[in-house]
């Protein structure tokens, strides 16, 4: 039975990791989080109370607290999902993501390497490569040329990966994907926060035109790739992983209205986001090929799922917009959350 460390894990991919590798059985899982606003301890309530799964409450750029961590816990693989995720506030303020994406990194991979982790998987995204015109898609080649402070910063993270393999031979494999969805995804992100605002009948603000593209994947098929790559990806590699479902932005806004039985009318035409990337791709034939990864979901049955778990979940939703959320980890582990 390994150990796995994942950073990041009580956000939104890192909390749909963590259930599947529970669910497997087979690991012992350590989730350290420094719980950021973007932290939800109760995205994990159903596998907290597993004796496989355990949590350390910990900043990734606090030299002294991970190389505790990681002397405590010897973890054989660490799975690096933490950072600052959020375009938006990337672009009102850059420090956290400099901080979190770039030192955070860093000071994972020296502990990972002063430990003799077996093998450090670096959770990145296709922001790295920058904006695509109409045609056209990110392969591994693509040159990496990022346009927000956010993807700056995991460029960053990327290259520091890159720099721990070539220069120590630490095992490094590096994943970037396009546009997750799915549950327990923070209403700052697009699909979420359409669906809470369209529940409560309240205005879809839509950036700019509309016309903006990205290329969408269903969480789980994100998190899949990722234990394919962890298992068998190549040292030193990067591995794109995306679920070839190319949308413009209104396109998935007027869907969900559909889905949810509301009026257009709801629809918001507001100032467009500076430096906003229009159009994301992603070439997935390497991870496909190499690894026998295969998305398990279409967009449009995924959509509608999604949809219906936000709706059934309103107590979770209407926590985080509260809140109330962070009072879970204070009744949970008897310490304020700072
Ligand atoms: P998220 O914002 O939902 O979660 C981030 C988690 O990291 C939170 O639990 C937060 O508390 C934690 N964290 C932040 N700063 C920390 C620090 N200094 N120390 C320890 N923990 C800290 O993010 P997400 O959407 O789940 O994304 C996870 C990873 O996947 C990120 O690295 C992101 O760049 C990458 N990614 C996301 C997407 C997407 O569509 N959401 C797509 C491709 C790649
Ligand atoms: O209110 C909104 N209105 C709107 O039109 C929001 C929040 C977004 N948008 C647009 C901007 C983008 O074109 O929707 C698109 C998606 O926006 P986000 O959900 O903020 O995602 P994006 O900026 O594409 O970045 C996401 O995918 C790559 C994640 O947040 C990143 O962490 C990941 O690396």
């Amino acid at each position: 039975m390994s150990k796995i460390l994942v950073t990041g894990g009580a956000g939104f991919i890192g909390s749909n990791f963590i259930r599947i590798l529970i669910g497997q059985g087979t690991h012992q899982v350590v989730n350290l989080d420094a719980l950021t606003y973007a932290g939800n301890l109760e995205s994990l309530h159903d596998v907290a109370a597993d004796e496989r799964y355990s949590f350390v409450r910990a900043d990734i750029t606090d030299v002294p607290a991970i190389r505790t961590a990681f002397e405590q816990h010897k973890p054989d693989i660490v799975v690096h999902f933490a950072a600052e995720s959020h375009v938006d506030r990337s672009v009102l303020d850059a420090t956290a993501f400099v901080n979190t994406n770039v030192v955070g990194t860093q000071v994972l991979l020296d502990a990972s390497r002063a430990n003799s982790v077996q093998r450090f998987v670096h959770v990145s995204t296709d922001e790295v490569y920058g904006s695509l015109g109409p045609t056209g898609a990110f392969t591994e080649e693509t040159p990496l040329a990022p346009s927000s402070p956010y993807s700056a910063s995991k460029t960053g993270s990327d290259l520091l990966v890159r720099a721990a393999f070539h220069t120590h031979g630490f095992p490094c494999v590096t994943t970037r994907c396009s546009n997750n969805y799915g549950p327990y995804q923070f209403p700052e992100k697009l699909i979420p926060l359409m669906i809470m605002n369209a529940l409560a009948d309240k205005n879809l603000p839509v950036y700019g035109d509309g016309k903006n593209v990205r290329d969408w994947i269903y969480v789980t098929d994100h998190c899949k790739g990722i234990l394919a790559v962890m298992e068998k990806g190549r040292d030193g590699e990067v591995y794109n992983i995306g679920g070839r479902s190319e949308k413009r932005n209104i396109d998935v806004v007027k869907t969900l209205l559909a889905i949810l039985g509301k009026s257009e009318s709801l629809i918001t035409y507001v100032t467009d986001r500076p430096g906003h990337d229009f159009r994301y791709a992603i070439d997935n034939t390497k991870i496909r090929n190499e690894l026998g990864w295969e998305p398990d979901h279409t967009f449009e049955t995924a959509l509608r799922q999604t949809v219906e778990w936000y709706a059934s979940h309103i107590e979770w939703c209407d926590r985080v917009r509260s809140g109330a959320y962070m009072e879970y980890y204070e009744k949970q582990y008897g310490q304020r959350l700072g």
